[in-house]
């Protein structure tokens, strides 16, 4: 049989990436190792996810007997599991949790990263067969090395990661992650269970003419907002409007699809949900990083996400992200 040598692997990738960095410890390569693990597991049961009746709901018996969980609680283990158990992470912080778990053993008190993660982000899509995703941010400890990670680890802003990433589990499953050097996108081929390199250096058109926000909230939103919303829909030969919406509900789909096509992707606060509806730690911040150095934007409305400054693990944010003439667009918007 013959193994096409060209295509690298996700471990191949970050192994080769570290080995540019004689100092390196290869403490993120195994890192992201480990989350590429949990995701691969995550993406079995997803795929099994239409099989609910036959095996039995959530909270129910399935056919073995055993309890079924939800597929985010299903999630959350694994990669609580997969990081706890392996040398390069000092605590996480998730969705699924209300407080930051601390792995406090010698090795993980010795680990310079933490990670926060949302293990299954629009998990409500999965009774209809929508994609949904993991989004993960690995930040390196402020804290002592040698003793257990503290809070203060986990409210750093967004511009002091060192990593972040997604994975989408869809018609195929991907995961992309970027680091200061680049982003890039792996395929995993079922055949060898392995991601595979298949979209390197991935950039963000500068334009687009896709706007992704739910449509249903519009007359919550604010004045500025609004415009600009109604101005995606005009003809107009400067833009090259009307722009086309897509909005899947899903945001690691609906910010993947914009980030390869190029567009923009909103979910601003409403009257109902002021501070807005998405998290910042483990949701906004990591793609903000991603499409940034994808040479996209991401802002609240009025500043750059990566510089807010948190103060809680769960604290939540409006959000704009997209390629960055049309984030430029939107500002001229919001401003007036
Ligand atoms: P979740 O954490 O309950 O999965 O919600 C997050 C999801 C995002 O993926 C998506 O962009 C957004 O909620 C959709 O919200 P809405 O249905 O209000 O438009």
């Amino acid at each position: 049989m013959s193994v096409n040598r060209n295509i690298l692997t996700l471990d191949e990738f970050t192994i080769q990436q570290m080995r540019q960095f004689p100092k390196a410890t290869g403490e993120l390569s195994s890192l992201l190792r480990d989350i590429g693990l949990a995701s691969k597991r995550v993406n079995v049961e997803v795929n099994k996810a239409g099989l609910v009746d036959i095996l039995g709901d959530a909270g129910t018996m399935n056919v073995q007997g055993e309890e079924v969980k939800k597929l985010d609680i299903f999630a959350n283990n694994q990669f609580v599991g997969v990081l706890k158990h392996g040398i390069s992470c000092a605590g996480i912080g998730s969705e699924e949790l209300d407080d930051i778990v601390i792995f406090d053993d010698e090795v993980s008190n010795n680990s310079k990263y933490i990670c926060m993660f949302d293990p299954l982000d629009g998990s409500g899509n999965i009774d209809v067969n929508v994609s949904i995703g993991t989004i993960f941010s690995i930040y390196r400890r402020v804290s002592e090395l040698g003793k257990p990670c503290t809070m203060a680890d986990f409210l750093q802003p967004g511009n002091k990661q060192v990593a972040a990433g997604y994975v989408i589990y869809g018609s195929s499953t991907m995961l992309v992650y970027a680091t200061r050097r680049g982003v890039n996108g792996f395929t995993l081929d079922p055949s060898i269970g392995e991601f595979s390199l298949s979209h390197p250096d991935i950039k963000c058109p500068k334009d687009g003419k896709i706007y992704s926000v739910n449509h249903g909230n519009f007359f919550q939103y604010t004045e500025g907002v609004k415009k600009y919303i109604t101005a995606c829909q005009k003809k107009d030969k400067t833009t090259g409007g009307p722009y086309t919406q897509r909005y899947i509900g899903s945001m690691v789909a609906d910010v993947h699809r914009n980030l390869i096509k190029g567009g923009i992707f909103m979910y601003p606060a409403t009257t109902d949900k002021p501070k807005g509806k998405l998290r910042l730690l483990y949701e906004c911040n990591p793609f903000a990083f991603i499409v940034e150095t994808a040479g996209g934007k991401a802002t609240n409305g009025e500043k750059r996400i990566l510089d807010l400054q948190p103060t809680e693990l769960h604290q939540r944010t409006s959000f704009f992200i997209g390629s960055s003439d049309m984030m430029a667009e939107l500002e001229t918007h919001l401003a007036v």
